[in-house]
């Protein structure tokens, strides 16, 4: 183990999710996209109500699917019963899956990775079963991180377990004109170190602790937006800077994403199939009752190198 920053330089993680009030239920906006009900939230998130993906999309409706979530970078299927091969193929149409390292809890497929709190002989069998989820971005210390990871939802418990999506190109939109001139061609470390809880970061790193360096905004390869691409769960340092310059920035940056105005909330319902863009988003969870049962079935699909 080698440590990366002194034990008491781990003070951006004494925020919690807990402390981010609970984003009101807000009832979206009824339209109708070229044959698609939608209900749109704010800042982003869209429910799709009449898909099913037990089926083959045809190209038309796939595109269209597409400029939807690349609009609104988290997309909701409601009512889905699906198979993991169901789930399998919509995944091959967005893009090459990715592996995810933690081989252990591999599914089905190496793509594939139970959350859920599922135990065997008094032990969690899963990955991320229990408590709440500091906000980050799925594979960020590799060198093409997941730009979609789908998550369905197979077993909810009655109340919490909410997962949040930060809009990350709003939250770049809002910065100052200064601020953005001083990210501009910024690069930071992403880390993967956490605890099954993935509430903190140790503060001891491990050696063989997978890392990555990327740039601090990154531009959508679909859209042209700028998003920031750091978070407070596995972003430790801003390249080129001392240490207490980089914390101070990323602290702030943490906390400007992190403010409920760029937050969707979602309430999971079993059925759901939800997929979100981590090009452009930031996601936690809140904690639930560990005596009920959550189990989600991800995918994975990896991305371009962030530029
Ligand atoms: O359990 C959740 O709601 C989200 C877990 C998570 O971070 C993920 O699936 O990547
Ligand atoms: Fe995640």
């Amino acid at each position: 183990m080698k440590p990366l920053l002194p034990s008491d330089a781990s003070n951006t993680m004494t925020m919690q999710i807990s402390d981010i009030p609970e984003v009101t239920q807000d009832p979206g906006r009824r339209e109708n996209d070229r044959g698609l009900e939608l209900v749109r939230h704010a800042p982003c998130g869209t429910e799709i109500l009449n898909v099913d993906l037990t089926r083959e999309l045809d190209e038309e409706r796939f595109r269209v699917i597409m400029d939807i979530w690349h609009r609104d970078h988290v997309v909701v299927f409601r009512d889905q019963i699906l198979e993991s091969e169901d789930q399998l193929r919509f995944g091959r149409r967005i893009g090459e899956l990715s592996v995810i390292h933690t081989q252990e809890f591999s599914g089905e497929d190496p793509a594939i990775m139970y959350i859920s709190n599922v135990k065997e002989d008094g032990a969690f069998v899963h990955a991320l079963p229990i408590g709440e989820m500091m906000f980050h971005i799925d594979q960020c210390y590799k060198p093409n991180p997941a730009k979609a990871s789908i998550l369905y939802a197979m077993e909810i418990p009655k109340a919490g377990g909410n997962t949040l999506f930060c809009d990350a190109t709003a939250a770049y939109d809002a910065l100052d004109d200064e601020t953005k001139a001083r990210l501009d061609g910024l690069r930071a470390l992403n880390l993967y170190d956490y605890d099954a809880a993935a509430t903190h970061t140790a503060a001891e790193v491990s050696d063989d602790a997978p890392s990555h360096e990327h740039p601090v905004v990154r531009t959508h390869p679909a859209t042209g937006r700028k998003s920031l691409f750091i978070n407070r769960l596995m972003t430790r340092s801003i390249l080129g800077m001392d240490r207490e310059q980089s914390q101070a920035l990323l602290d702030q940056l943490f906390d400007h994403l992190e403010n409920p105005a760029f937050v969707y909330e979602h309430r999971w319902r079993l059925g759901d199939l939800l997929m979100w863009d981590n090009r452009c988003t930031l996601h936690a969870r809140r904690d639930f009752n560990p005596e009920e049962q959550r189990i989600l079935r991800r995918l994975t699909v990896q991305g371009e190198t962030p530029a």
